[in-house]
This record gives structure tokens, sequence and C-alpha cells, in this order.
């Protein structure tokens, strides 16, 4: 990691001069849809070097934005008030949740005012996600709806049709249209983007963007225009180039040599995920653990739970090594309340203050009544994950009675933990974690579910097989196949497919090529292969067979046979794109 500059190079002293002097001041065009707004007064703040500006109006989760803050060494004040807003000396708006309700709570509060005068004096601003989309005039987002009026131009969804995912998850390339002092470390190297709708390019708008992105169409990256800065991306969450973003912005004119020559991004990455499976052991103490065909415990005289490591050290360890994202399971959740286990919150809290790639967590979400007879929601789970930490967040067993029901009756109910966790947070947010167990058969109609051709024969020659839906840790089958809940969740609102393999789990025999190509080629969301990697080969194999976003792995990497360097140079090498 790069040292720190020591000093802020921004003074109080030359924000000052700054407002004195209006002529140095970047002029806006008024935002169309505040024309009537009331004048507010700006003044820089007086004592704010080391001081961020949040606007958080409580959607989600922007804990990362705040952990990637205070890591580059700065404090963070809430915008509580427009006034707020107008006399931050710099103010950061990670937009979280749908774009109708966000402009509600900014046109409500007096926020959205502040905040477009805030940027027509060419305030140091800079929005992230949605804080970028709400700058323009519309989004068709549950809409159209109006947006902030600042950049011409609308927000439109990603178009799947092209054979292209939605949403879109991973690692891009940008292509850089202008200079833009905040972007220039990345180079060739790749960011993070998660959103499913994005604002296009035009004739309007091309004076303000910096980058442009390719996914199916060119949309806007980033844009820039005097100190006001947005992407689309998440430089929170696209590890050291992502944490050099955002200095380069809370440091301006830091004088730190640009970063060339590094990298050779030029399309979305194929993304390789550290997995954690966590529980407690027989002392209580939290450790990450790993099963063979989902048994986790030794077989020894003491049948204790097998220890690899603490989840906190582990996971900052992968980070570094360079994965792509770390996902934590909490294994037992199907049986102890996750608000009951603050160790594995805890867990989550201090992961996210070091570890700058998305987390992913799962286990127990769903709705659950304590021994009290106090009833908690799916959505109060999932909430409390997010709050302390969590970018997405990964539902099993769940989602296997969601769909079972969906199926049956034909209904969404939208009651359901992933309809309703996906509508408050995005599908983007929301991975459904399918535990299958493979079924072998002679023939394909001996069974109601969608069977395939096993490319090598089951033990009593069956040239078919089935894949059963489990639910509880792979304790118990249910009457479903993988690729008929893999089809219901898209429906019902997930974002992103974990396709584990109880057959392969821990095995390292490779990935079930077989079951990752049926359901990659099902579903248009992200599909990340799980189980059974123990070489590098076997993720070549995987991403050169199926269309499997992204690849999995806990064995290899946790007894340290394969470092996450080498699965990604030798992804290089066989022509597989991957973030270095
Ligand atoms: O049902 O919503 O409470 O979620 C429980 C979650 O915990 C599910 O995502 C389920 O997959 C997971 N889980 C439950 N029991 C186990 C177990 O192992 N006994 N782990 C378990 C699942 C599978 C993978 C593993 C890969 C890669 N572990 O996540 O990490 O198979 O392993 P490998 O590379 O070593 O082969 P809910």
């Amino acid at each position: 990691m790069e040292a720190l500059p020591l000093t802020p190079s921004y003074s109080s002293t030359s924000l000052l001069i700054r407002h004195k002097n209006p002529s140095s001041v970047t002029t806006f065009s008024r935002s169309p849809n505040f024309k009537n707004r009331t004048k507010f007064s700006i003044r820089a703040s007086s004592s704010a070097d080391s001081v961020v500006t949040l606007l958080d109006y409580g959607a989600g989760n922007v804990r990362s934005v705040r952990n990637a803050i205070r890591f580059l060494g700065f404090e963070i004040k809430d915008v509580q008030t427009p006034e707020d807003i107008l006399n931050a000396s710099r103010l950061v708006f990670p937009g979280v949740g749908a774009f109708a309700p966000a402009m509600e709570v900014l046109s409500k509060t007096g926020m959205g005012e502040a905040l477009c005068s805030y940027i027509e004096k060419d305030r140091p601003f800079l929005g992230i996600c949605l804080g970028l989309q709400l700058l323009f005039e519309s989004s068709e987002e549950n809409g159209p709806i109006k947006g902030l009026g600042l950049i011409p131009g609308t927000v439109g969804r990603f178009d799947s049709s092209n054979g292209f995912r939605v949403p879109h998850i991973g690692w891009n390339a940008l292509q850089i249209a202008k200079e833009s002092e905040i972007l220039d470390d990345v180079g060739n190297r790749h960011v993070y983007f998660v959103h499913s709708y994005r604002a296009m390019p035009s004739d309007d708008n091309k004076e303000w963007i910096s980058s442009t992105c390719d996914y199916g169409d060119k949309f806007i990256a980033s844009i820039r225009r005097g100190n006001v800065h947005a992407v689309q991306f998440h430089p929170e969450k696209s590890g050291d180039v992502g944490l050099s973003i955002l200095r380069r912005f809370l440091y301006p004119k830091s004088n730190v040599a640009k970063k060339t020559g590094e990298g050779k991004a030029s399309k979305l990455a194929k993304r390789v995920i550290a997995c954690l499976d966590v529980r407690a052991n027989d002392n209580g103490d939290l450790v990450v653990t790993k099963g063979d065909q989902y048994d986790v415990r030794e077989n020894t005289k003491e049948n204790e739970v097998r220890n690899l490591g603490k989840p906190v050290e582990l996971a900052e360890q992968y980070y570094k090594d360079g994965a792509d994202e770390v996902s934590f399971l909490n294994i037992t959740g199907f049986r102890d309340f996750p608000l009951g286990d603050l160790p594995m919150l805890q867990v989550l809290r201090y992961t996210s203050e070091n570890v700058f790639v998305p987390l992913t967590v799962g286990g127990g979400i769903r709705d659950f009544t304590d021994s009290q007879g106090r009833h908690y929601s799916s959505l109060e789970v999932a909430a409390e994950y997010f709050r302390s930490g969590a970018d997405k967040i990964s539902i099993g067993s769940d989602a296997v009675y969601a769909a079972e029901e969906y199926l049956r009756t034909g209904v969404k109910t939208g009651k359901t933990s992933l309809e309703q966790i996906s509508r408050v947070y995005g599908n983007q947010a929301v991975v459904v974690s399918i535990d299958p167990r493979r079924v072998y058969i002679n023939n394909p109609n001996d069974v109601q579910f969608q069977t395939i051709k096993v490319s090598s024969p089951g033990p009593n020659g069956e040239e078919y097989a089935w894949y059963q839906c489990t639910v509880n840790g792979g304790r118990e089958g249910r009457p479903i196949g993988a690729y008929e809940l893999a089809k219901a969740v898209e429906e019902l609102g997930a974002g992103e497919i974990l396709l584990n393999c109880i057959d392969c789990d821990g095995q390292g025999k490779g990935f079930d090529v077989d079951l990752i190509k049926l359901i990659s080629d099902a579903v248009s969301i992200p599909v990340i292969a799980s189980s059974g990697a123990g070489v590098p080969d076997h993720f070549s194999d995987v991403f050169t067979k199926t269309n499997a976003s992204a690849a999995l792995a806990a064995g290899i990497f946790h007894r340290k046979e394969v470092p996450i360097q080498s699965v990604k140079e030798h992804l290089l090498k066989e022509g597989i794109e991957v973030r270095i």
C-alpha cells in the first residue's frame, strides 16, 4: 500500500481565496429541476481541513465509504441539514438504494437544492454510484423520475437481451475521456462496478464526461467539471486503485506522482473469490472452517470442528493477496439466530475497516422469533449485516422455500426475504446461495426436474443427473432442482447466484462444469461457480467451458496450497481477463 501524503493540500485559506475571487470559480448552468429555489449563501468551513462531509440519507450501507475515508486519515461529518452541505469543505455523496426514494428525500429535506447550489459553485464534490446518476435530468428506474438536472441526459437500464448479464457486477476497465486528476492512477486497471442502471453519453453531456466504460454499450463511468467529480463505480470497493482515487479527491494537488503502465484492463474481468465458512467451534470461538462435502468435523476421536484460522485475519490476507471479493458464510446460521451471533457482526465490522473489496455475508437470513417472543424480519437481519459492513447478503435455505412456494402458486407475494431485501437494497445486493446434490438417473423422463447428460457416468453407469436443492447446510433435500430454483429466484429478485455443489465441495477435483453450464446458461444474472477447486487449471476450465462470471474457492486458499496470485497469473496466461 502506498504511503499517504502527510498533509492535505487544502487549507481553509485557499478555500476562502477561492470564494473571494469569483472569477476563478467554474460556473454551471442552473439546474432546470430546481429553478425557483431560494438562494443559499455559501461559505467555506474554517476549520475543516481534515473533515469530509458525508451526505448519507440513510437508505443503505455507506459503511464502506466511511471506512475508506477514515482509512485515508479524514474525519467524517454527517449532513444533518442543508446548511451542512453548503458549509462543507469537501462533500462526498455515496448514493445508495433506488433513484426515486433518493430524490424524494433530497427534495423533501431541501438537500437537493443545497446540493445544486454547492455544485454550481464548483465546490469539491464526489458523487458515487447513485450519487452520479442523481445529477442527471431523469432516470427510468421505476420512472421516469426527475433528477437534480445538473447534467443533460437520462439514466436507463442495461439491456440484457444482447447477452450481457444484468446487474453489471464486477471489475471493469475505464476509457479515460479527459484529464481528471482523481483518475490519474487508474491507467489500465480495473475498478469495481455494481449497478443495473447507467447514464448514457450524448453530445449534450460530453463536456462532463471524464471516462466511459463498455458493457454491451458505452456508458458514463465518471464525470468531472472543475472540482465536481462523480463516479459510477465504487472507489471504496476498488482496492488500492480505488483508495488512490479517493485520496486524490481528498488531497488534490498533493503531487503524488502519477502511476502509469500498470495493468491491461480492457473489459469485465472474471472474478476470483475467497470464501470463509465461519462457525463457532466447541469452545465457542468463531473460526474459519471447511468441510468435505459439507462435513466440517475432523475425523478424530474428539470429532472437533476443523479450525483453519481467524476470520478477520484471513479476510485481510486474501484482500492483500488479490481476492476480488471475500464471502463469509455463517454456516450454522440456519439454527443459530444471527442477530444473537454478535461475534459474526463484529467480524464484519472489523473486516470492513481494512478490506476494500466487496464483502458478502450469508447464513440465517430469514424471519425469526426469539425465546422472548420478539419477532425479527429477514429485512432486519439483512439490515444489520449491511450496517456491519456487508455489501451483499446471501440467502440459502429461505430462498429455496420462497422458490418452492412461487413455483407452486405462480404468485409473487412480495413478502419473501428475497423479494423484500432486493426491493429495499436493490437486487445487486442479494445473492442466492444454492447447495445442490447430484442425483444420477438412467432416464431423463424419470423426474420432473431439468436433467443433464453428465460428462462422466454415475456409479452404476447412469448417463443423466438432476441437481437436488438442499436446505440447512445440506442436511435436508427438497423437491426442487437447482435449475428450477435458479430461474425462480432470478424472477423473485436475486441479483447473483452462488452455485455450490455438495458432491464437489472440498474434493479439489474441479468444479462441476455440467452443473455450472446448466445454470449459467439458464439465467441472465451473474453466476459464481463454487466447490471443488484444487489447482489453477480448474479455474480456466470453468471459465472457458461455462458462462460463470466468477469462481470461488475456500480449501485451497486456507490450506495455502495455491495462492490467489497464481490462479490469476494462470488465467491471464490462458487469455482470460482478470484484475491484477
Ligand atoms: O441456509 O441461508 O442459513 O445459509 C447457509 C449458508 O451456509 C449457505 O450459503 C450454505 O452454502 C452454507 N453452508 C451451510 N453449511 C455448510 C457446510 O459446509 N457445512 N457451507 C455451508 C457451504 C460451501 C462453499 C464452499 C465451497 C468451496 N460451503 O461455500 O466454500 O464449496 O469450497 P472448496 O473450494 O474447498 O471446495 P442459510
